[in-house]
């Protein structure tokens, strides 16, 4: 008899009812629509963004943890667990969910004028209009404060000058929330993608996350009316304010790349006989299973804890910090252990082990890599900023 890793730490046990039930729709749905076709989308490097997302809009994914506007308007902890369901599959749906509903979406929905919220956010809710964040710039990645993207008045228009690097959903996206340089300081805009000037040439050539739509924007005095600017959202703080929303779905979507590439390998090491027994049997793979096993627990438990702070409204970014960090840098690494469990058979799309290692290495950097989380939390600790 086997037990389940999760079991171990009796989790289900923690959750409610209706934490289980959303867990369990969109497990059962990722599992029979999602990860027959996702490893051919990986090798192909494209998905079928849009049919995607309506497939995810009907699920009731998008912007699920806001209220109103043809959301769902669910707990921050089920989000985390629709989260850790999708990246089960692969952390590219994870993302295209995280950029429409915690970035996009959330932006509009916290920083928006109700003009804004009635154009888009129902049919982002629905996945009939897809969503782009552009934050991050080809030299201020993590150090956004440092970007050039500026926006400047031409009588009560804005004009538009700049350029995104590494924007999901950027080249399949209908509107784009781009953060840029003012005279008031940083702010935030709502640009219809067919807007002239404007232009989003996908990035080619990856190696991780490619079941995922990664572009460059481009703007070239891309002309907006006083309108588009975010009202509520004057500072860094305002795009930061949305990074902490997508942060915490990663914190349990990650586990969710773990936990399938742990049931990946105990199912595989029960299977393949060396050396004259099952590979299951010998003591180092029953370490490898049970030091996996104690790290992707221990990450539950801190992401039901999170989940549970946030719900509260007492969730505050060193703790998000504290999350993204552990659980991202777990997950790769025990993606990286299942992969020795499997072998030469660990190298290949027939099993999910190497696809969500690539996945991972994009999960590690995006959205905070590990080193910003640990100054975050070292500022935390000693009141110390070490960032410069
Ligand atoms: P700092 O001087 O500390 O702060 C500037 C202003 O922002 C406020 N603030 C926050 N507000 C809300 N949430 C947070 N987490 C915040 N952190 C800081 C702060 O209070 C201040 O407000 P005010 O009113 O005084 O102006 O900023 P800094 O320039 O020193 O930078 C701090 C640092 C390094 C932590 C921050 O810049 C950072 O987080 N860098 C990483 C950038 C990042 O994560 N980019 C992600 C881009 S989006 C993406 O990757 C999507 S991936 C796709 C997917 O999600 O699937
Ligand atoms: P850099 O900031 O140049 O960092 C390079 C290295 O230096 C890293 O190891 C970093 O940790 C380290 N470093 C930086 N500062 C310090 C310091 N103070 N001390 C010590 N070490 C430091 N961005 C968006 O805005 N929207 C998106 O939708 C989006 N999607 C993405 C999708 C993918 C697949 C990827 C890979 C990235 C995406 N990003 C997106 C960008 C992502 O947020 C950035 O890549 C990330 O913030 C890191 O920035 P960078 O790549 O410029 O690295």
């Amino acid at each position: 008899m086997r037990t389940h890793p999760f079991d171990l730490f009796a989790i289900d046990g923690l959750l409610t009812d209706e934490e289980r039930e959303i867990q369990r729709t969109v497990r059962t749905m990722g599992e029979r629509e999602l990860r027959p076709r996702v490893a051919q989308w990986f090798e192909d490097g494209a998905i079928p963004a849009r049919e995607l997302a309506r497939e995810l809009g009907k699920l009731g994914v998008l912007g699920m943890h806001l209220e109103g506007y043809g959301c769902a308007g669910t707990s921050a902890l089920s989000y985390g667990l629709a989260c850790l369901e999708l990246e089960a599959v692969d952390s590219g749906l994870r993302s295209l969910v995280s950029v429409q509903g915690s970035l996009t979406m959330y932006a509009i929905w916290k920083y928006g004028s109700e003009e804004h919220k009635q154009e888009w956010l129902p049919g982002m809710a629905a996945g009939e209009k897809i969503g782009c964040f552009g934050l991050t710039e080809p030299d201020a990645g993590s150090d956004p404060g440092s970007m050039r993207t500026t926006a400047r008045r031409d009588g009560s228009d804005w004009i538009l000058n700049g350029t995104k690097m590494w924007i999901t959903n950027g080249s399949v996206a209908d509107v784009a929330v781009v953060w840029a340089r003012t005279d008031e300081g940083v702010r935030g805009f709502v640009v219809p993608t067919d807007a002239p000037g404007f232009s989003a040439p996908e990035i080619k050539r990856k190696l991780s996350l490619r079941a995922s739509v990664t572009s460059e924007l481009v703007l070239e005095d891309v002309r907006l009316p006083a309108g588009a600017v975010l009202p509520s959202a004057r500072g860094l703080s305002g795009p930061l304010g949305c990074l902490n929303e997508a942060r915490f779905g990663i914190v349990f979507g990650a586990l969710g790349a773990a936990r399938d590439c742990l049931e990946t390998a105990i199912s595989y090491v029960g299977d393949r006989t060396v050396f004259g027994r099952a590979l299951a049997s010998y003591q180092l793979t029953q370490q490898k299973l049970a030091d996996m096993t104690l790290e992707l627990g221990k990450g539950m438990l801190l992401a039901l804890q999170l989940g549970r702070l946030k719900d509260e409204g007492r969730l505050t970014p060193e703790q998000i910090s504290l999350g993204k960090l552990n659980n991202v840098r777990e997950a790769i690494a025990i993606a990286r252990e299942c992969r020795t469990l499997l072998g030469a058979n660990g190298i290949t799309l027939e099993y999910p082990v190497i696809r969500h290692a690539n996945n991972l290495e994009s999960v590690l950097t995006y959205e905070g890599t590990s080193e910003v989380h640990t100054l975050v939390i070292g500022k935390a600790l000693t009141g110390e900023g070490a960032f410069r």
